[in-house]
């Protein structure tokens, strides 16, 4: 019989939207914002090491117009970069686009 409290854990878990992180290795923007990102319980988040892949950095500009790091989607949303994620939060619309429909 599976732990109530696991169980708890595993349900939100695979509720979760994906996450696609495009993020550097020495990158404290990036770190902040899978912070905040683990602190609303993700649990995973599929990072793009556009350092090591110049193909992926050009994906990350294409896709975004923009060349900074992080740049974060939450499913099919563009959220941006960390203060967008960080002002998504404070505008409360964070954990809905985390919960999935
Ligand atoms: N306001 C942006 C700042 C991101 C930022 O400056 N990231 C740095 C790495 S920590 C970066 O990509 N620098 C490269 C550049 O500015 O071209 C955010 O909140 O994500």
């Amino acid at each position: 019989m599976l732990d109530f409290a696991f169980y708890t854990v595993w349900i939100r878990a695979v509720s979760m939207a994906k996450i696609i992180m495009y993020t550097t290795a020495n990158c404290p923007f990036c770190v902040r914002a899978e912070a905040l990102l683990k602190s609303k319980g993700v649990t995973e988040i599929d990072k793009v090491r556009v350092d090591l892949d110049p193909v992926r950095r050009q994906e990350m500009m294409d896709k975004t117009g923009r060349r900074t790091v992080p740049q974060i989607w939450i499913g099919e949303t563009h959220v941006g970069g960390c203060d967008e994620l960080h002002a998504l939060d404070r505008a409360g619309r964070l954990a809905p686009l985390l919960a999935t429909a």
